[in-house]
């Protein structure tokens, strides 16, 4: 497999960063999972996007433009042969001392990995997940904002070390406040017909907790967002408990590596049927059905 690593294509045994580098002595730095279907990169820009706005914040200027950035990417497929891949992106502080300041680090390491996926058991997707809350809540936004797609993911490892020992494979994290926030790498979202406790309406609503709760902006919840209201389904934000999850009529879980993943038990309660829900079954199907067809070729 070959790597990009600041402006090369190596060998993935040459693929090395130093033991002073800030990404790895602090976690300073930032990265992006993207995936490609048939050779169709899904949502690249989106993901540029971000992988520049999660660096802009923590003020890291990556050493090159978007467009060679997606270049790259490109490249790093091509020349893997690969047609469905999963691609890491990974920005860091680069080279320093043992202090913090970043003002030490001359220059910012960039790598992309592209690799095959790893795909998760069919299993899940036909029998749905069980999942527990943990008590490891979600970063507090005001001290590290989930937005930013950090290399410093402790706050989920920790979560989903919780899960594993409990015999879960993932976690459900709340915020300070004990309101539902996402899992260790996806966002939730839960089917109902009562639309939580501000909306009236009638048919199926489509809810998940709002950014400012302290969860990522994922790009697959939002083109399930988009999805969903073409099926005429009442997509909101809005504030969810745990009762919420407990009585909705379907749990399911978006992210890039997992797409759609029923969830059919929450701490012990039984969600809806016990079994992948209609309205999770047809997303996943319009799901199946862009990532077909919508992407970048390379
Ligand atoms: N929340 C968090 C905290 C995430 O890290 C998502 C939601 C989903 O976002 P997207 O944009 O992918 O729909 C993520 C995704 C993995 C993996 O291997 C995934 C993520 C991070 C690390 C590993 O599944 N991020």
């Amino acid at each position: 497999m070959k790597v990009y690593l600041n402006g090369k294509f190596v060998d993935e045994s040459k693929a090395v960063v130093s033991v002073f580098d800030h990404g790895l002595l602090y976690g300073d730095g930032v990265f992006e999972g993207i995936r490609s279907y048939d050779g169709l990169i899904f949502k690249l820009r989106e993901h540029i996007d971000r992988l520049f706005e999660s660096a802009h914040t923590i003020m890291l200027k990556i050493p090159m433009s978007k467009t060679e950035l997606i270049d790259v990417v490109k490249q790093s497929l091509r020349v893997n042969k690969l047609h469905d891949a999963y691609i890491r992106l990974v920005v860091t502080r680069g080279e320093g001392d043992l202090g913090l300041d970043p003002r030490k680090c001359a220059r910012p390491s960039v790598f992309v990995i592209a690799d095959k996926i790893e795909l998760y058991p069919k299993k899940l997707y036909e029998q749905g997940l069980e999942l527990i809350t943990v008590a490891t809540q979600r970063n507090v936004p005001e001290a590290l904002n989930p937005q930013i797609k950090s290399l410093n993911y402790l706050n989920n490892i920790l979560a989903k070390i919780e899960a594993i020992t409990a015999g879960y494979e993932e976690a459900i994290m709340l915020s300070h406040s004990g309101y539902v926030t996402e899992c260790t790498g996806e966002n939730i979202f839960i089917v109902s017909a009562k639309g939580g406790s501000a909306s009236g309406g009638k048919g199926k609503h489509l809810l998940t907790p709002p950014p400012y709760i302290g969860v990522l902006r994922g790009i697959t919840r939002q083109t399930v967002m988009e999805l969903a209201s073409a099926q005429r389904l009442h997509v909101k934000e809005e504030l969810l408990t745990r009762h919420d999850l407990f009585n909705a009529d379907e749990v399911f879980l978006t992210g890039t590596a997992a797409e759609i993943v029923p969830v059919v038990k929450i701490d012990g309660r039984v969600i809806g049927e016990g079994s992948p829900g209609p309205a999770t079954k047809r997303l996943q199907q319009a799901f199946r059905q862009v990532t077909k067809t919508a992407g970048v070729r390379y």
